[in-house]
């Protein structure tokens, strides 16, 4: 009875983490399309670069306990909604909410929850669009949905984000107040980085746009 019980938990965990997998998959197939397509009708790739992960199991039982959750399967699935994650960089602010756009009003993606740290920084400076959104993942016998969590930010953004986080676990979570500011003053910066590019960007193509406009006058006289 006991190596009955083990074969089954067993097959039901692969099964659990396997639904995450197929929706990283899944969403980076997604991303990959809108990638492609973009670039062909736009002659433009608003997404600079993809990266995905599953949590692993150590983290989501860390997880488990900072949310003094029960450990259950469904608990876990119902309130860890970021086993499943991707993130996405863009070259430009604009950008972010055109590709948050673009996935989430597609038919099978469920919006679940924005968080928009682009809006509204943390306290430490921090910027990202957190999407929290539910898929159908089709399995041979049920349709399990799951949330994942997709984070898009600039360059800039992901630049300082990973910076901080490996500053934040050096010091264990307890970041020094000179290390702080001096990251706050980065983010400010990385903000003005990302507003001038930007400008010269929007500069660029009113040029592009313009000489198309005037290459046409060209042609049709
Ligand atoms: P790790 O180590 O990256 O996996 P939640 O705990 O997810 O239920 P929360 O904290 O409200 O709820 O979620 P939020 O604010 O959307 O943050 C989720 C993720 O965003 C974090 O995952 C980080 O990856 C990233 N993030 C949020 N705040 C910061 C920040 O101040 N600095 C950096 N560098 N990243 C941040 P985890 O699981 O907390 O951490």
């Amino acid at each position: 009875i006991e190596m009955e019980k083990i074969k089954y938990w067993r097959t039901e965990l692969v099964r659990f983490m396997m639904a995450y997998k197929f929706a990283v998959e899944e969403l980076s197939t997604k991303i990959s399309i809108l990638q492609e397509e973009f670039q062909h009708i736009h002659d433009y790739n608003p997404i600079e670069h993809v990266k995905s992960r599953v949590k692993s199991p150590e983290s989501i039982l860390k997880k488990v306990q900072k949310k003094k959750l029960p450990l259950s399967l469904p608990m876990i699935q119902e309130n860890i909604r970021d086993i499943a994650g991707i993130r996405i960089n863009c070259s430009f602010v604009t950008d972010i909410y055109k590709v948050a756009n673009m996935l989430t009003k597609q038919q099978d993606i469920t919006l679940i929850e924005t968080k928009d740290y682009i809006k509204n920084p943390k306290p430490n400076g921090y910027k990202s669009l957190h999407l929290i959104v539910k898929i159908p993942i089709f399995m041979s016998d049920r349709v399990e949905n799951v949330y994942a969590e997709i984070q898009i930010r600039t360059i800039a953004m992901d630049f300082w984000a990973s910076l901080e986080h490996k500053i934040y676990y050096k010091y264990n979570k307890a970041i020094p107040k000179e290390l702080r500011d001096g990251l706050k003053e980065a983010a400010f910066t990385a903000n003005e980085l990302d507003e001038k590019m930007e400008r010269i960007h929007n500069e660029v193509s009113e040029l592009k746009e313009a000489d198309q406009l005037n290459s046409h006058i060209e042609e049709s006289i």
